[in-house]
């Protein structure tokens, strides 16, 4: 038997630069905060995860600093003393004592997984049953403010071959020179590229009826999250035939299956923390599944662990139809790990070492950490 117990949580906030400015509909952001977690074990296994959001609250309701006070607080008193190897019934523990914060719960479990694929020598990948791939196609987020800027940006990835699926931000303008936007960059990059939009719940649903055949014609293939509603997305779906995309709104299975019965999306954008950690973000993929709802692998821009922790839950999936955006860490400007990814040839290889096969620079995230490193141990 493998037996260990939970001996001491950690957690610090990391503060990154980005390689230039991202501009959603909802913020801009000039730098991405990680959260990370140390689950240390008594077996002296140690595992990291990662709470990372979009633009500290402008996104969703939980904060890296909101996180980082409900694993110090609530999370890890409850989890010292606790068996570090049955990960599910700690975290269905952990679900009876802390509503919601899915954020917080996914850092969690990938530190716990993370730890446990480490104690037994296999990778998270397997630890979830299996891979079904080894690489996963990656997009890259076009969202310099810039159309000319965007173009270029495109063009360099084409070139070294680390994109050619280009999600678009709009939402932030006006939607006839959102439209323009996306008609300039698909004419400029022509069939070399794949172009998609995300919207991020921006329009109102007569200003999506509007925009959305304008953007077909564009050359635009997806459409993620264009309105808040659900009800709004099932009634674009009904009118138009271009694919529409779920993320906002997808918050955990129950809201996967109100979505799917609604008959809201084409594909769901599935993010293991806004799902509320890789086992939800699992059953999420099967909802999605059982309704012939198609999938893609989201982002919440996180940098290296929720990045690859996604990685190894997307590599299990029977059905992975539109890829991933697992490019997270690839626009920040610090290389945290001791040794970088592979993306290449428009892919990201999943690492193959024990739990998530990534290792730390602990040297190098001190300079980037924020002062007050919080410690909960028995
Ligand atoms: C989102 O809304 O999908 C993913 C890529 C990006 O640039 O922002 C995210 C979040
Ligand atoms: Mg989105």
């Amino acid at each position: 038997m493998n037996h260990a117990t939970i001996e001491r949580i950690e957690t610090s906030l990391v503060d990154l630069p980005t390689i230039r400015p991202h501009k959603l509909s909802v913020a801009t952001m000039h730098g991405q905060t990680l959260m990370l977690v140390k689950v240390y074990c008594s077996d002296g296994v140690v595992g990291i995860g990662e709470g990372t959001t979009i633009a500290g609250m402008a996104y969703g309701p939980e904060s890296p600093e909101a996180m980082k006070i409900a694993i110090d607080s609530y999370f890890a008193p409850a989890m010292i003393g606790r068996d570090a190897t049955r990960i599910r019934a700690l975290m269905a523990h952990l679900d009876k004592l802390v509503k919601v914060n899915h954020f917080a719960k996914s850092a969690l479990e990938t530190a716990l997984l993370d730890a446990h694929g480490k104690r037994l020598g296999v990778t998270v990948s397997e630890l979830l049953g299996g891979r079904r791939r080894d690489r996963l196609q990656v997009a890259w987020t076009l969202a310099s403010g810039d159309t000319a800027k965007d173009i270029d940006e495109a063009q360099h990835m084409l070139d070294v071959r680390r994109h050619n699926i280009f999600k678009l931000k709009i939402g932030a303008k006006a939607p006839k020179v959102d439209i323009q936007h996306v008609a300039n960059i698909k004419k400029a990059l022509g069939d070399n590229a794949v172009v998609r939009v995300d919207v991020n719940m921006a329009w109102s649903e007569t200003q999506a009826a509007w925009a959305i055949p304008a953007l077909a014609d564009a050359g635009c293939e997806l459409v993620e999250q264009p309105v808040a509603s659900v009800a709004a997305l099932a009634r674009l779906m009904r009118r138009f035939p271009i694919a529409l995309m779920a993320d906002e709104v997808l918050q955990g299975p129950q809201s996967a299956f109100e979505i799917a019965k609604q008959g809201g999306a084409d594909v769901f954008a599935i993010k293991i923390e806004q799902s509320g950690g890789l086992f939800a973000a699992q059953r999420v993929a099967a909802i999605a599944d059982a309704a012939g709802i198609e999938l893609y692998g989201g982002t919440m821009l996180e940098g290296a662990f929720s990045t690859v922790a996604s990685a190894h839950l997307f590599a299990t999936f029977a059905n992975l139809q539109w890829g991933t955006e697992l490019f997270g860490p690839l626009l920040i400007t610090e290389e945290i790990l001791t040794e970088p990814l592979d993306y290449s040839d428009f892919q990201l290889t999943v690492p193959n070492g024990p739990g998530l096969g990534i290792t730390l620079d602990e040297e190098k995230v001190k300079r980037f950490t924020r002062d007050g490193l919080m410690k909960t141990t028995r």
